[in-house]
């Protein structure tokens, strides 16, 4: 059994509270499947800017080279300007490690309560493009503080970096309703985004079992809110792709659940799982954010690293922690994240015991926590 090199950046905030408590439960599956992890922690962040004056070591992506993956928590602290936080830490990873699709999946959990009204089950899964788009470099400022003022910023698109996500969003559909929506906005975006559509288009034509619409962005949005159960797979470019997955959490009931992967799908490189969730300052410390979107983070991780029933058996932890009524406040259950994750590990044990078949609400798996 090989050893699997994990580099952890906790980050900021809520980052602090998130990583260990899912570590806590990588530890416990890896513990109960033949996986092996070795966790390296990098206390890299807006602590280390205020130390340093930058938010990594100038060798940083040298370093996290050496792993087979990155566990990130948060990033972003009111003592650092957002941009320079982003820009000095999460983005080179995204960009240097080629990790070019950021899968963000939107799915109901039972126990957690979405705003909606309707009941139907939502699952989609959102494919961002990760490495261009509107998070360029290219742009700058010019007279500063007189009134003619000038900011400019470019969208970068390239056929090859369209493409690349367009196939991985099809592939996706194809495996499962064969549903791919393009979030586009090319109404008003006149050179980028039909250059967008022409590529997704394209593309999606070598999968003729895949039906693809493409839809204004703000129409999209409205119909992720109206009826977000019709939707399959969603790709979007790097900016609106943020949002929509942002509101699509927001829909099935909380940010704190949401999950992702920054994958680098050739595997050249390492790819970054971290929750959707910002380092939310206004609650760090407090013991009140949720730990879900670390986890799910993490099963996702043990995925990626060839271990699905690892990934399952967490996955199905967490949902069954959140399913006894163990959640944290976000999504309307008592419980701070340290009692959140004791009850996840203590469902980890009853689904090892009594099998994921078994492990049904009679057994409580969750509740022999706080008991
Ligand atoms: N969990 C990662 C995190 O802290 N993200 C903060 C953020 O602002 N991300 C922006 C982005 O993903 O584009």
């Amino acid at each position: 059994m090989s050893t699997h090199k994990i580099a952890v950046i906790a980050g900021d905030g809520i980052g602090k509270e998130v990583v260990p408590a899912a570590i806590e439960c990588l530890e416990r599956i890896a513990e109960l499947h033949p996986v092996s992890l070795e966790f390296n922690h990098f206390g890299w962040g807006s602590h280390y800017y205020a130390e340093h004056g930058r938010m990594m070591p100038r060798d940083g992506l040298e370093q996290l080279a050496e792993h087979e993956a990155i566990f990130l928590g948060a990033v972003g602290s009111p003592s650092v300007p957002d941009a320079e936080s982003l820009w000095g830490l999460l983005i080179p990873i995204r960009r240097e490690f080629q990790q070019y699709i950021n899968l963000r999946p939107v799915k109901t959990l039972d126990g957690v309560k979405s705003p909606l009204a309707s009941k139907e089950p939502i699952d989609i899964l959102i494919v961002r493009e990760n490495n261009e788009g509107e998070y360029s470099e290219v742009g700058g400022r010019a007279y500063r503080g007189l009134p003619h003022e000038t900011a400019v910023q470019e969208t970068i698109f390239t056929r090859l970096g369209v493409a690349r996500a367009a196939h991985y969003a099809a592939s996706l559909a194809a495996s499962r309703k064969g549903r791919l929506t393009s979030a586009t906005k090319s109404n008003g975006i006149i050179h980028t985004m039909p250059f967008w559509d022409e590529v997704v288009e394209e593309t999606t034509r070598l999968y003729p079992d895949v039906t693809l619409t493409s839809e204004l962005v703000d129409a999209l949005a409205a119909h992720l809110v109206l009826k977000p159960w019709t939707f399959d797979v969603i790709v979007a470019s790097n900016l609106l792709g943020d949002i929509l997955s942002d509101l699509g959490s927001s829909v099935t009931g909380s940010i704190g659940v949401a999950p992702s992967a920054n994958l680098n799908p050739e595997g050249d490189f390492p790819s970054l799982f971290e929750p959707v969730h910002g380092s939310a300052p206004d609650i760090a410390g407090k013991g009140l954010a949720n730990p879900v979107g670390q986890m799910w983070s993490g099963a996702m991780m043990l995925r990626h690293l060839g271990h699905p029933e690892a990934a399952e058996h967490l996955q199905l932890a967490f949902e069954s922690a959140l399913r006894e009524g163990h959640g944290t406040r976000d999504v309307g259950g008592p419980s701070s994240t340290s009692e959140f994750t004791a009850a996840v590990v203590a469902a980890i044990d009853v689904i090892d015991a009594v099998g994921a078949k078994d492990a049904t609400a009679e057994d409580k798996p969750a509740a022999a926590a706080s008991s």
